[in-house]
């Protein structure tokens, strides 16, 4: 098995932080997005959306979609549980990996990359277009991820975590949905306590990839 990635990804660091939580060692090869690698041989034919993170395993079969990694090696390897552990664990946590991936992840991810002048011509993950950048899209891509803190607020009064008392796959993908919100400067201290509470948790974990890029 190996995870073909690139480091300084966001995506990347997502199932990065998921091994480190899990203690699992894998085999990984990077490929340079930021020089274009991913549209080049092997990895064009391996990965069509031309998108890492991508686990090629031994018969050759290619699983990309950082979720759909994550889930094949919780089955591999189930200790620590971060998708749960029953139907009414497991259906809670998708239900907010969900709610963070679709309302605040996608709609920051999209802001960003209608911002920051790195990615003109990237407006779409994978691709290289004339697609414009549109101011827009950060407005309202910033004004969703508001709409959802101010609706998820309220659980982080009484839960640890997202889903609970336990740390799941949910958080890491808040911690990640936390750094798009860094990159566009978001201040989150003042309007949402206990969200900031979370953020900072997710920050001080050992697992944290993000810190050792520092
Ligand atoms: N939906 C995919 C998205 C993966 C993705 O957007 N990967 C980015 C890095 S964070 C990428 O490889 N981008 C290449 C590019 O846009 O050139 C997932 O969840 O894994």
């Amino acid at each position: 098995m190996k995870l073909y990635t690139f480091t300084p990804a966001a995506n990347a660091l997502r199932v990065e932080m998921f091994l480190k939580e899990k203690k699992i060692d894998i085999e990984t090869i990077q490929v340079n997005v930021r020089e274009d690698e991913i549209f080049k041989e092997p990895y064009k034919t391996m990965n069509p959306f031309n998108c890492v993170p991508f686990l090629e395993l031994e018969d050759g079969t290619i699983i990309s979609e950082t979720i759909s990694i994550c889930r094949y090696l919780e089955d591999k390897f189930e200790n620590p549980n971060l998708f749960g552990s029953n139907s009414k664990e497991i259906a809670i946590i998708d239900m907010w990996n969900r709610r963070i991936e679709l309302d605040g992840f996608l709609p920051l991810l999209h802001s960003v990359r209608n911002k920051t002048s790195f990615f003109k011509g990237k407006v779409v993950p994978g691709t290289r277009n004339e697609i414009d950048q549109s101011p827009e899209i950060v407005v309202r891509g910033i004004e969703m991820f508001k709409i959802f803190l101010s609706r998820v607020e309220p659980y982080l009064s009484k839960n640890k975590f997202i889903a609970g008392e336990k740390f799941t796959i949910a958080d890491i993908t808040a911690h990640f949905m936390f750094n798009l919100s860094k990159i566009l400067k978001i201040d989150l201290e003042d309007e949402y306590k206990n969200v900031f509470r979370w953020k900072s948790e997710l920050e001080d974990r050992p697992s944290n990839p993000i810190n050792n890029l520092i």
